[in-house]
């Protein structure tokens, strides 16, 4: 066979083994893997370099309307570029509804919004914020039959957050159409209680962010939740957890058999609640929820890791710009932490942060790595084998990374639409060098190549972890 590309002489990593050989790509797919595999139109030469499965994130918010007068950082080119020069080859963002919306609609503006201004592949989840009979009777099951086959549910949020009867009529179409839930696992009545005790004491800087979702906040709704699941008897996947207590409460729930999965994020390996004090409002920076913790939380977070409770690592990438009036510096013209928008940008730095800070300093292997920001990203939500992995026959969609190189993060090495990165300053050692999606260069020896219509939609299986079920008829 005469292949596209040949990719030759990198050093090869999959989520179980790590070996040397070349890359035969043809039809943007990968067509063999071995030595001497012949002639291409053009030979890569890989030599020092690990190729591994581009990075997919799972996790990012883009374009996402986030009130009024506060708008995202990131569009789908500006996101997917950034996301293209840290290594990904897909994003999953969300389709976010807003009460009152039909599902349907939303998830045809987004595909307006997305579709040809992506430079590496997305799909969607969705956000379901109106929980009524007709868009769970109707309009969800058709679109998790068209592909959509995962969608969050908030627990906190004015606007999103559902009640728990409302929970339970969601986990019940998913359990009937074998889409996965991800939750946002917050107490909204806690945060509601303490934010306005602090708002009354004058205590609006930003770090009271962290104040008024303390750790049991999110305890009790990570164990509400996987109750809630349990009840329903449908598999849920807790996301951005940040803390011990709760990821305790999701290794309890899976050493009792239940499919409860988990998800952590850098801010809650590398960042911490003091972060959020710098002067005047620069602590808004890293406003997120959950909020980052303290150091004891880190080490919980990489344990989770390590001993595999958590088996997603994604970025929770939700840029605003700063210095902005649409941004965090002054939020609506108000200076308190409840109205600085939450979330930080982050798609750019996942990977070479876990890279470095996991595989560069013992914490996990390569494989896990792999299987960490991609194999289980796409086993979990109905991309595999054709995404997150190195195999005959998947999409030729791969990293090429500098195990050795150091790099110091710095805003200016960003190519996203935030005018700030909260990791500003951390040194690494490995970098993602270029990206290839099905078999085309987007970014190549740290140089754009690709453009904002290369990127495709992909329509999703459903889970590896969410098979179709029939009501539960709740009898004994
Ligand atoms: N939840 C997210 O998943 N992302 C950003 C903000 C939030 O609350
Ligand atoms: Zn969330
Ligand atoms: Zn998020």
């Amino acid at each position: 066979m005469t292949f596209d590309t040949i990719i030759r002489g990198g050093t090869v990593a999959t989520a179980s083994d790590t070996f040397s050989c070349d890359i035969g790509i043809k039809d943007g797919r990968i067509a063999a893997l071995g030595d001497r595999l012949g002639e291409a139109g053009e030979i890569v030469d890989a030599g020092g370099r690990l190729v591994l499965p581009g990075g997919i994130d799972s996790h990012v918010h883009i374009a996402q309307p986030s009130g009024p007068g506060i708008v995202m950082a990131d569009d789908f080119a500006s996101a997917t570029r950034s996301a293209a020069f840290g290594g990904n080859t897909m994003v999953l963002p969300f389709a976010m509804q807003q009460k009152g919306e039909s599902l349907r609609q939303v998830v045809t503006d987004y595909h307006r919004k997305a579709d040809g201004h992506c430079y590496i592949d997305v799909s969607f989840h969705l956000i379901i914020a109106d929980a009524s009979e007709a868009v769970l009777g109707q309009e969800l099951p058709a679109l998790v039959h068209d592909g959509y086959t995962s969608f969050k549910v908030f627990m906190t949020y004015e606007g999103l957050a559902l009640s728990d009867i409302e929970m339970l009529n969601v986990m019940s179409v998913a359990r009937e159409t074998g889409a996965l839930v991800m939750v946002h696992a917050e107490n909204y009545d806690a945060i509601r209680f303490l934010t306005d005790r602090l708002e009354r004491a004058g205590k609006t800087a930003p770090h009271f962010h962290g104040t008024s979702r303390p750790i049991p906040v999110e305890r009790e709704a990570t164990h509400r939740a996987i109750s809630l699941a349990e009840l329903v008897d449908v598999p849920v996947m807790i996301v951005h957890v940040s803390n011990g207590a709760a990821m305790e409460e999701i290794r309890r729930a899976q050493q009792r058999g239940l499919k409860v999965y988990g998800e952590t994020c850098p801010q809650y390996l590398v960042l911490t609640e003091k972060d959020m004090e710098g002067l005047n409002m620069e602590g808004a920076k890293y406003v997120c929820s959950p909020p980052p913790r303290d150091e004891a939380s880190q080490a919980a977070c990489w344990q989770g890791l390590q001993q595999k409770v958590f088996s997603l690592f994604s970025s929770d990438h939700c840029p605003f710009r700063y210095d902005d009036p649409q941004g965090k510096l002054h939020p609506k013209g108000r200076t308190s932490f409840r109205w600085v928008p939450n979330g930080i940008p982050g798609v750019e730095t996942r990977l070479p942060i876990l890279f470095s800070e996991g595989v560069k300093k013992g914490r996990i292997s390569l494989n896990d790595f792999v299987a960490l920001t991609s194999t289980n990203h796409a086993r979990t939500y109905g991309l595999y084998p054709k995404k997150g992995t190195i195999a005959v026959g998947a999409d030729a969609d791969l990293a090429f990374w500098d195990p050795e190189r150091k790099v110091t993060i710095t805003q200016s090495l960003m190519h996203g639409g935030a005018d700030y990165t909260p990791y500003e300053g951390i040194e690494v050692t490995g970098w993602p060098v270029s990206t290839m999606v099905r078999g085309r260069f987007v970014v190549r020896d740290g140089k754009l190549v690709g453009t904002e219509t290369a990127g495709q939609y992909v329509s999703r299986a459903k889970s590896e972890f969410a098979k179709p079920r029939g009501r539960h008829d709740f009898m004994p």
